[in-house]
C-alpha cells in the first residue's frame, strides 16, 4: 500500500473496505481539522499540501480522524467504517452525542504527581478508554516536583498488573522519550486528562518544538487554565498523528459497560465466586467480593468506584429506548445497593 497512506494511519481495516471502482474512482484522504461545513484532509494525492472539501449534509458526521473517499469532482463520496469513535454526551438535556475523535490507536491518560492524581477518576478514564477499544497508557507526569512517586507507581500498578504506564517530567524532552515507543509512524494518538497536567507541554516536549501553546499553572491548588481550543490531527516529527482536542475532557461514559467490565475484571471474577449468583456484595453469606475484602486484597474504594461508574454509564444511554432499558435496571440497581453497609461516598 501507499506509503503516505500509511504514514497518515491507513490500516488493513479500511482497505478491505474499497470496492475496485473505488480504488479506480477515487482518492483516499484523512481529516485533519474541521471548520463548519468544510474539512481539511491529507491524502497521498498533493501531500504534504492539504485540501479542503465541502461536507454535505448526507456527510455530516464525519469527524476529525475519519477517512473518506473523495471522486474526481472534490466530492465525498463516503466515510470508511472506524475501528475506533471518542464522543460525549452533548450540552443540554437532549439524549444526543458528539463526535470527537475517530480512529484513535492510543489514548494517554494523563495525570499529575499532585492534587491531581486520584484513583477513581483513573479508572474512570481507563473504564472510557477500554469502551472506545482504544489502547490507553497512563502517563504519570510532573515526576520533578513530586518526592514518593514510587508510592504513586505502587497504586496504580496495583489497578492492574497489566496496565502500561510512565512516569515523566513532561518539561524534559529526555524523559520524555520513554513515550516514543507508543507514537511510532502511523500511529493515531490523543489525550485526555485534566486541564493543567502537561498534555500540551507532552505534545510539545514530544515533537522537539512549541506547536501547542501551554498554560502556566496556579500554584495555590494545581488548577490550569484551560489553555488549548482546536480540535485537529497534527503529524509529529516522530511520525505519530496526534489529537489533543478540548473534548476530550469532557468525556463522559456512555454504553461503557464493557470498559467498564475490562478495568473492573478483577471484581468481576470475584464476582462469579460468590455463593449466590444473585449476590449484592454486602453481607450475604459466601460473597467472594466480602472475602477479599477482609483479605485486603480488595479496595472497598475500588469496589465502590466500580459500583458508581456502573450506576453512571446507565445514566447516560444514547437512545431513547436504552434509556428507558436503563431506568428499568437502575431502579433494581438501586433497589439491591441502597442498603449497602460502606459509606458510598468517595471523592471521584
Ligand atoms: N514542573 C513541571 N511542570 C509541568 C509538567 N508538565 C506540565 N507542567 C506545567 O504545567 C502547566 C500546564 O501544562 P499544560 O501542558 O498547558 O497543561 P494541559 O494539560 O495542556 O492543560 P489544558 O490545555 O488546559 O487542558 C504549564 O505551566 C507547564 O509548564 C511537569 O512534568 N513538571
Ligand atoms: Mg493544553
Ligand atoms: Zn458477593
Amino acid at each position: 500500500m501507499n506509503t503516505t497512506l500509511l504514514q497518515l494511519g491507513w490500516k488493513p481495516h479500511f482497505q478491505q473496505q474499497l470496492s475496485l471502482e473505488d480504488l479506480e474512482n477515487c482518492a483516499i484522504y484523512r481529516v485533519f481539522a474541521q471548520h463548519r461545513s468544510q474539512i481539511v484532509c491529507l491524502g497521498s494525492e498533493h501531500y504534504p499540501h492539504p485540501k479542503t472539501f465541502q461536507v454535505t449534509h448526507h456527510f455530516n458526521d464525519i469527524t476529525v480522524g475519519d477517512w473518506v473517499l473523495i471522486d474526481s469532482n472534490n466530492q465525498i463520496v463516503k466515510r470508511l467504517d472506524r475501528f475506533s469513535l471518542a464522543q460525549r454526551k452533548a450540552a443540554g438535556t437532549e439524549i444526543k452525542t458528539q463526535r470527537i475523535a475517530a480512529n484513535v490507536d492510543t489514548i494517554f491518560i494523563v495525570m499529575s504527581l499532585n492534587q491531581d492524581f486520584n484513583l477513581n477518576r483513573l479508572e474512570r478514564y481507563l473504564a472510557l478508554v477500554k469502551s472506545m477499544q482504544v489502547e490507553p497508557v497512563v502517563i504519570l507526569t510532573k515526576a520533578d516536583l513530586c518526592e514518593n512517586y514510587d508510592d504513586f507507581a505502587a497504586q496504580v500498578q496495583r489497578l492492574d498488573p497489566f496496565l502500561t504506564f510512565e512516569i515523566v517530567n513532561a518539561l524534559d524532552n529526555k524523559s520524555v522519550q520513554a513515550l516514543q515507543k507508543y507514537s511510532q509512524t502511523g500511529n493515531t494518538v490523543a489525550f485526555i486528562g485534566s486541564s493543567g497536567v502537561g498534555k500540551s507541554t507532552l505534545v510539545n516536549s514530544l515533537s522537539g518544538n512549541e506547536i501547542q501553546k501551554t498554560g502556566s499553572i496556579r500554584e495555590d491548588d494545581d488548577k490550569g487554565r484551560h489553555t488549548t481550543t482546536s480540535r485537529q490531527m497534527q503529524l509529529l516529527p516522530n511520525g505519530a498523528l496526534l489529537l489533543d482536542t478540548p473534548g476530550m475532557r469532557e468525556l463522559q461514559l456512555v454504553n461503557s459497560a464493557e470498559g467498564i467490565a475490562d478495568t473492573f475484571n478483577d471484581i468481576e471474577q470475584l464476582a462469579s465466586e460468590c455463593r449466590f449468583h444473585d449476590c449484592q456484595h454486602e453481607s450475604e453469606p459466601g460473597c467472594a467480593i466480602q472475602a477479599a475484602i477482609v483479605d485486603e486484597k480488595l479496595d472497598v474504594r475500588r469496589l465502590r468506584n466500580y459500583q458508581k461508574l456502573l450506576k453512571e454509564d446507565l445514566h447516560n444511554p444514547s437512545t431513547v429506548h436504552e434509556r428507558r432499558q436503563a431506568d428499568k435496571k437502575l431502579h433494581k440497581f438501586y433497589k439491591t445497593t441502597q442498603q449497602g453497609k460502606y459509606d458510598l461516598k468517595y471523592k471521584d
